[in-house]
């Protein structure tokens, strides 16, 4: 019988071989492969969350954790696309412009998927228009940024403005992170959030989602 407790164990352990044969297996099995995601995949990531955020575990375990969630999901996604599952909202993600740290953008993004959201992310150094550019295009719920550098920070203004220069600034969130930036800040270039880290960020996009 497929056993997602186990399942959402081999994300914890970072064990992708196992993560993946388990997601198979329960395919197999005819388990509805939104459950597999829910209560497999999802459960495993959100505790290497509370483990993060509790400084048990640390950014390596972190991202071999999500490689093995990355080992499931590949198994289930054709199934989720076929089967028109909705994800839980659909993020937009990219570091400010000029800034090229990307570790702390890439931990955000796979825990958002983790936690079931659509992440687009648009890379390292994304300028304002790119930003609007790819909100045309896709219509994300939320625009994510992180900056590491002060020097980048402005470039989250800016990009804001941009957006609202652009008509799309309602009907998209912002959220902001990245060690330099603060709520203060966040607050003052009239973000809708900022996130410490990255579990955080995933409990702030299902605020943020939740109140568009
Ligand atoms: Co650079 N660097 N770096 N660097 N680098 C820092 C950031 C620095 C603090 C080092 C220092 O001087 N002590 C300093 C910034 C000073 C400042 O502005 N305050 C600095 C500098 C100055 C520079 C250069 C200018 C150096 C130079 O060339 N003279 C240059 C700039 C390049 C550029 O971006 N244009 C540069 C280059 C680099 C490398 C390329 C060598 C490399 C980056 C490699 C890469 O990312 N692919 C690098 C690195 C690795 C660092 C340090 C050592 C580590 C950063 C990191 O990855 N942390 C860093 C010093 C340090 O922090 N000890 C430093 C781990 C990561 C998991 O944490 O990114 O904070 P973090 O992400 C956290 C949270 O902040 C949060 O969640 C994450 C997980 O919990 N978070 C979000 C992040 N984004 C979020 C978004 C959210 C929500 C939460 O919502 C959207």
């Amino acid at each position: 019988m497929a056993d997602l407790e186990a399942l959402g164990q081999a994300v914890i352990n970072g064990d992708r071989d196992e993560a993946a044969r388990l997601a198979q297996k329960a395919v197999d099995e005819g388990v509805d492969p939104e459950i597999i995601v829910n209560e497999g995949l999802i459960v495993g990531m959100n505790e290497v969350g509370r483990r993060f955020k509790a400084n048990e575990f640390y950014v390596p375990e972190v991202l071999i954790a999500a490689r093995a969630m990355h080992g499931g999901m590949d198994i289930v996604k054709p199934l989720l696309a076929e089967s028109g599952i909705e994800p839980r909202g659909q993020v937009l993600i990219g570091t400010a412009q000029g800034d090229l740290h990307d570790i702390g953008k890439n931990l955000v993004a796979m825990m958002l998927e983790g936690g079931g959201y659509e992440v687009i992310d648009l890379g390292v150094d994304v300028s304002p228009d790119q930003f609007v550019e790819a909100v045309n295009e896709h219509s994300p719920n939320i625009v994510a940024m992180s900056a590491l550098l002060t020097t980048t920070m402005p470039g989250m203004k800016d990009t804001i403005e941009a957006l609202d220069a652009a008509g799309v600034r309602q009907q998209i969130k912002v959220m902001i992170g990245g060690a330099p930036v603060t709520q203060d800040y966040a607050d003052e270039i009239s973000a809708d959030g900022y996130a410490p880290d990255a579990a955080s960020a995933v409990d702030l996009a299902a605020e943020l989602v939740a109140s568009s």
